[in-house]
């Protein structure tokens, strides 16, 4: 299949499901249920979902339903947090994916609550998952979930980004492997335990994870270059050697991808670099 389309059927597969989770599970509050539909159901890229399906899909190849539930708790996790991550009192934005933010639309205490929904809803539905076989793995990919998600991740990359003056380029990696790579990385590890990876492989993974959070990172922060009133890596670098770290981080993950053994990686390959390339 050609890798757009292949692409695209995953996709369709989580934004399916994260319909399904936003109607069934909340159906007794419907306007707070429209206020997280408003905020989930609005073109994400699903990259955390999709890197965690395919991670699991590459150790283990059966049913992706084992799967699922993970994935898109994953991605309930990260739309918690760009809802807060866009309050007045954080980023301060009023657009997201091409519409209104959730708190210029429905207001700030909405937005608070709309994001804690999605978050709890998260670890209900992991939680749910756990009471089924082969636990040991699933909790195993929850720990690393809620892991990513709190001090030791994103909570804590973001508290390190407003809160701290960030004066070299070493600290702004530390806090972008934080803020934004933790929760990249959990997605991919989370898909491999759950696929009953050995040891070494995991390892690459935790490596492919690292690289691929930071050099997605780094082109995010090139295509909203010299913005000037954000976070950015133009503040300590020049385009060209922000390019060359780009590179040399994709190329790193590609490695550790390339150096498991009898493993299906091509749609991961492609995915890592249309993530990595990617102009929008
Ligand atoms: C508020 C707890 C808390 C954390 C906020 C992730 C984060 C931390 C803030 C998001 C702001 C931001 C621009 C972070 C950089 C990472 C990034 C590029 C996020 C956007 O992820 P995509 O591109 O978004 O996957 P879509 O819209 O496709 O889901």
């Amino acid at each position: 299949m050609i890798f757009l389309d292949e692409l695209n059927k995953k996709r369709e597969l989580i934004e399916e499901n994260l319909n399904q989770t936003l109607i069934h599970q909340l159906s007794d509050n419907s306007e707070l249920l429209d206020i997280a539909r408003y905020a989930v159901l609005n073109g994400g890229k699903r990259i955390r979902p999709i890197l965690l399906m395919e991670t699991f899909q590459i150790f283990k190849k059966n049913n992706d339903k084992e799967a699922l539930p993970f994935a898109i708790a994953i991605e309930l996790i990260h739309n918690y947090s760009l809802i807060h991550d866009d309050l007045p009192c954080m980023d301060d934005d009023d657009y997201r994916r091409g519409q209104f933010t959730v708190h210029k639309k429905y207001g700030e205490a909405n937005g608070v609550l709309a994001g804690d929904l999605l978050l709890n809803l998260a670890y209900e539905i992991i939680a749910k998952e756990l009471f089924c076989f082969s636990m040991k793995n699933k909790i195993k990919a929850f720990q690393i979930i809620a892991k990513a998600a709190g001090i030791a991740g994103m909570v804590g990359g973001q508290f390190l980004d407003i809160n701290k003056n960030v004066d070299t380029y070493e600290e702004l990696e530390m806090i972008y492997h934080k803020k934004t790579g933790a929760l990249i990385q959990a997605a991919v590890l989370a898909g491999a335990y759950l696929g009953g990876a050995n040891e070494s492989d995991i390892k690459k993974m935790e490596k492919f994870g690292q690289c691929l959070g930071m050099a997605f990172q780094l082109r995010d922060d090139m295509l909203d270059w010299k913005t000037g009133d954000k976070l950015n890596a133009d503040l300590f670098l020049s385009k060209e050697e922000c390019e060359k770290l780009v590179e040399k981080y994709s190329k790193t993950a590609i490695e550790s991808i390339f150096s498991l053994e009898n493993k299906e990686i091509s749609f991961l390959h492609k995915f890592t670099e249309f993530l990595i390339n990617r102009a929008v």
